[in-house]
């Protein structure tokens, strides 16, 4: 195996899988439409929209800034000291995953996760939700690595998962609204900064899901349901599976936190953790709630029943854990009837082999060899979620390049080193393509099948996080701080 390139620092994975992006295109010789857009000048989840194609209509947004003389900063407010989540937009407030190291409570002290809400507006904090770690320690929850979900907001309902392995549902509001939502109404902290529970499910307790290392998924929300992965893994022995009986992924009512459905197609073939996050749309007319596993497989079901329709495996049959099989880590992005994603492994495990893979969602069973519209070998291993737009398709590895093809054909255009690992994903917007790196640089490339660099910013410390824009700013985190970045007036 190559030797890493770049210096992996140390900290294991979970957090990104949230990060990513994508967009499209047009039938029919229409106006481009960009059906991966919010619609709403918001972000109000990981993806923008529940296909997680993090694209956008938007225009306008920043192109250069400079974060310490603060051209192009509209403000800045201070996160935890690792901030794996990434941030959404959504009701005027920005929400972020982070830990406990920025401590705004002295009554909340030590290592926690941390979930902050914002003004999207001006910066200034408004209430936070925080969790202490579990007992079970790094098997379970590793020190200092926060909330390493993205929320989801729909309405004034928030939804994220906590390092605990919870799944939440809060009020945007808070106590600010001067109501406590129910039917939690228990809280003991009411204040102005604390946080409103609606309803909480202990994956751990009610599903028996024994979370390896971190707990991260990212909900998404179809009708009354809202769909999270498990994060159910092996212990700390990296051999034994403590919960082979768990489900991989779970469909809760979003408006009660009851379990409607359960899937564990993996059973004991879990290779590491389960730390990809689902992702929802219509494909060949279906419903489909679409979820990367720990087996190294993808699978779709259908979204109100979870009726399993098919399952695609990510790795030559050949392959050997961890040497050249992967798990898969970035979020499944679908587009057009296809599902894409690519495979790869926990940063710790340093660099190597990757696949990136268009699949015909539209085919029922195991659709490997049937499903399989084309195989892109050339990347590396990967943690990211492709960008769609204008029919190219773009996605970083975690050995810091950055792929440009054909989103139909899998052609390669071009690909572009970013000299630093890359745990987030692209975001396509206007025309140009924003993608951050370990190093804490922020490039910016056109769109399109020519390789143009427009610039290059940093942000002063590691970008783990993908950009995110909404209603003409744009927001991005470093390891340890909450950037707006608006074109100043
Ligand atoms: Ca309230
Ligand atoms: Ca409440």
């Amino acid at each position: 195996m190559k030797t890493a390139r770049r210096t992996i620092k140390e900290k294991p994975i979970f957090a990104v899988f949230a990060i990513s992006a994508f967009f499209v295109v047009a039938a029919t010789g229409s106006p481009r439409v960009l059906a991966s857009d919010p619609g709403s000048g918001d972000w109000p989840m990981w993806g923008g929209t529940p296909d997680r194609n993090m694209v956008s209509n938007m225009k306008g947004l920043p192109t250069e800034w400079d974060v310490k003389t603060k051209k192009n900063v509209k403000w800045m407010a201070e996160l935890g000291s690792q901030s794996y989540g990434n941030a959404v937009v959504a009701g005027g407030m920005v929400f972020v995953g982070t830990n406990n190291e920025a401590m705004r409570d002295p009554k909340q002290p030590g290592d926690r996760g941390v979930l902050m809400a914002f003004k999207e507006e001006t910066g200034e904090f408004l209430w936070q939700q925080t969790h202490e770690k579990l007992a079970s320690g790094r098997a379970n929850d590793w020190p200092y690595q926060g909330i390493a979900a993205s929320p989801l907001v729909e309405g004034t309902h928030l939804f994220y998962t906590s390092n605990r392995g919870v799944v939440w549902c809060l009020d945007i509001n808070g106590f600010r609204d001067g109501k406590n939502d129910g039917p939690v109404t228990d809280e003991k902290l009411t204040g102005p900064h604390d946080a409103d529970v609606i309803w909480s499910f202990d994956m751990m307790e009610e599903v028996g899901s024994y979370p390896h290392n971190m707990s991260n998924s990212s909900p998404v929300v179809f009708g009354d349901l809202v769909f999270v992965s498990t994060s159910n893994g092996q212990d700390e022995s990296h051999v034994h599976i403590p919960s082979p009986r768990a489900p991989a992924i779970i469909a809760l009512n979003k408006n009660t936190g009851k379990l409607v459905w359960e899937d564990n197609s993996v059973e004991d073939r879990i290779l590491h953790g389960q730390w990809s996050t689902p992702s929802v749309g219509k494909i060949g007319g279906v419903d489909q709630v679409v979820s990367a596993q720990g087996d190294g497989w993808v699978r779709g079901y259908e979204a109100t029943t979870g009726k399993k329709l098919w399952e695609f495996d990510t790795n030559p049959k050949d392959s050997v854990w961890p040497k050249n099989r992967n798990e898969v880590i970035g979020t499944p992005v679908i587009f057009e009837d296809r599902v894409y994603i690519a495979n790869g492994q926990d940063p710790e495990h340093g660099e190597g082999v990757g696949h990136l893979y268009c699949i015909d969602a539209t085919k029922r069973g195991d659709i490997t060899t049937s499903g399989r519209v084309w195989h892109y070998d050339k990347i590396r291993r990967s943690i990211s979620t492709v960008s769609i737009a204008d029919g190219l398709l773009y996605i970083p590895d975690f050995s810091g390049f950055l792929h440009c093809l054909d989103a139909k054909t899998g052609q390669v255009y071009w690909t572009h080193d970013v000299f630093a690992a890359v745990w987030g994903s692209t975001l396509v917007v206007d025309g140009k393509v924003y993608l951050g790196d370990e190093d804490g640089d922020v490039v910016i490339l056109q769109a399109g099948k020519e390789k143009k660099v427009l610039g290059e910013m940093n942000m002063g410390s590691a970008v783990y996080a993908t950009p995110v824009p909404a209603h003409g700013t744009l927001f991005l985190n470093n390891r340890n701080q909450l950037f707006a970045l608006a074109t100043a007036k």
